[in-house]
């Protein structure tokens, strides 16, 4: 397996999923390929079944190894590269942060749909459903909880698989004005310096393609 790992993800302006790999992979100094393959919803994203079994992104390849779906890539990093922290270390912390790391991969489903990752986006409030304001509160209550307990930084002191997984979270609650708790600020703060956040950014921003349906 000696050439390099290809990640494949979407548009950066509007796919959250991508970007959770790809950030844990910046941020802990993997050198890999990215190959960015276009949204074409109306068709059915047909490209995307080129390289992946189920025509989502990401997908990592590895040499002869196709890994699918975000937090099984951030799992499989974590089993190659055991010496760069995708996970802490301390046994109690990494329970903790898998926990957190399903629940973002599992849920927050209002939250996912009625504000669409979309970093073109100006800062706009709009109105939201109940559940949208559940999900807000379940994760301001789990960033204050896991801030205090770590002393920070990121969720469990140093940047991990859990920060991958909410890193899209940030650029929502900021896009969207879902919140003004100081966790989110003090956390958003940490996010929004790391040189792998701004690389995207500025990437997303730059994108000239508009999918219609992300632009709540
Ligand atoms: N559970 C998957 C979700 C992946 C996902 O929905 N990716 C979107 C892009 S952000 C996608 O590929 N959509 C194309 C489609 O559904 O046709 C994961 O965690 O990787």
């Amino acid at each position: 397996m000696s050439e390099k790992m290809r990640l494949h993800i979407t548009n950066k302006n509007y796919s959250s999923w991508s970007f959770r790999p790809w950030i844990a992979m910046k941020v802990k100094g993997i050198d890999f390929e990215e190959v960015l393959t276009l949204f074409d919803d109306d068709a059915g994203n047909p490209k995307f079944r080129e390289f992946s079994p189920t025509g989502k992104v990401p997908t990592l390849v590895d040499g002869e190894l196709t890994i699918w779906e975000s937090l099984a890539i951030l799992e499989y990093l974590a089993d190659r590269f055991p010496e760069l922290g995708f996970w802490p270390d301390d046994m109690a912390a990494r329970a903790a942060a898998r926990a957190v790391a399903c629940e973002m991969h599992a849920g927050f489903t209002a939250l996912r749909s009625e504000c669409p990752t979309n970093w073109r986006r100006p800062v706009r409030a709009i109105e939201v459903s109940e559940g949208v304001r559940r999900d807000v509160a379940r994760i301001e209550q789990l960033w204050a909880q896991c801030l205090e307990k770590s002393g920070g930084p990121f969720l469990f002191g140093d940047f991990c698989n859990a920060d991958a997984m909410y890193a899209p979270v940030v650029n929502r609650l900021e896009k969207y004005e879902l919140s003004s708790h100081r966790a989110v600020a003090a956390y958003s703060a940490a996010m929004k310096a790391l040189p792998a956040w701004m690389e995207w950014e500025k990437a997303g921003i730059a994108e000239p393609w508009i999918v219609p349906a992300d632009e709540a």
